[in-house]
């Protein structure tokens, strides 16, 4: 618990508190990322922008994909043909952006729900069971499809994807409407994120995040975990005597 709070508790108070008879958690709320944090689709991104690059006559190496983890179809194109030096209108554009995205939905047709990653649910079922609401938010306007082919529905109070929202990641807005969909204020909520992008807008909305990958990449978290498994529920309430 906050320690703020606890000062401004009554002595009878602090007693119900350590009794369990009030909850004055803060974290209430758990958002998650979809690509890179339940499933490995990112890497189903990777192969698509990379066969579109290969086109173009770029050769797109895993770093400079990183760039493109968790931002708009549109913007990790923009991306692309920026390395590539490669300047297109608007219509060339939208083209090359279907294109990849095709091959997208090729490479996930086939998904099935073993490829969620080790530990995913349990971590889900487990916070789910102490009374933390679960949301997802993903920039992707595939999530659904996504989450449908992995049977995961169930598991998230709401959904927020690429269709629902005007700016992606790094802008906060994907998280705001997260939150107002589980009925929580931000700073009752934690984001897991495996995206640069995505931790700063975590941040960026007031949110707690746990980054999920390389800790140097992302530094800004509040906590680096390589893998989403190594989150608990106990790490959520660690997170609450953090600072932003
Ligand atoms: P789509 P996330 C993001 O999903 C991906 O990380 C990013 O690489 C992708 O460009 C973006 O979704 C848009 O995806 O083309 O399917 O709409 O990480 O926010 O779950
Ligand atoms: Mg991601």
């Amino acid at each position: 618990m906050d320690y703020r709070l606890w000062t401004f508790l009554s002595k009878e108070k602090r007693e119900d508190v350590k009794l369990n008879r009030i909850d004055l958690s803060i974290i209430r709320g758990c958002i998650f990322d979809l690509d890179g944090v339940i499933v490995d689709t990112a890497h189903y991104h990777f192969l698509a922008w990379k066969r579109l690059a290969d086109e173009l006559g770029y050769h797109l190496t895993e770093g400079e994909n990183e760039q493109l983890k968790g931002v708009s179809r549109t913007r990790s194109l923009e991306i692309i043909l920026d390395l590539a030096g490669i300047s297109l209108n608007a219509e060339h554009k939208e083209i090359l952006a279907s294109k990849k995205n095709a091959w997208f939905n090729e490479y996930i047709e086939r998904m099935v729900p073993s490829e969620i990653f080790p530990g995913v649910k349990q971590l889900i079922r487990d916070l789910r069971g102490r009374g933390i609401k679960i949301g997802l938010a993903s920039s992707s306007k595939n999530a659904r499809t996504v989450v449908r082919l992995l049977q995961i529905e169930q598991e998230f109070d709401a959904i927020v994807d690429g269709n629902m929202i005007r700016h992606t990641k790094p802008h906060p807005e994907i998280f705001f409407t997260a939150a107002e969909e589980l009925k929580l204020e931000p700073e009752n909520c934690v984001v897991i994120e495996d995206a640069e992008a995505g931790v700063v807008a975590a941040l960026a909305a007031g949110m707690k995040c746990i980054g999920i990958g390389d800790p140097e990449r992302l530094y800004r978290a509040n906590k680096v975990f390589r893998t989403t498994a190594e989150v608990a529920f106990s790490t959520l309430r660690e997170l609450e005597t953090v600072n932003n």
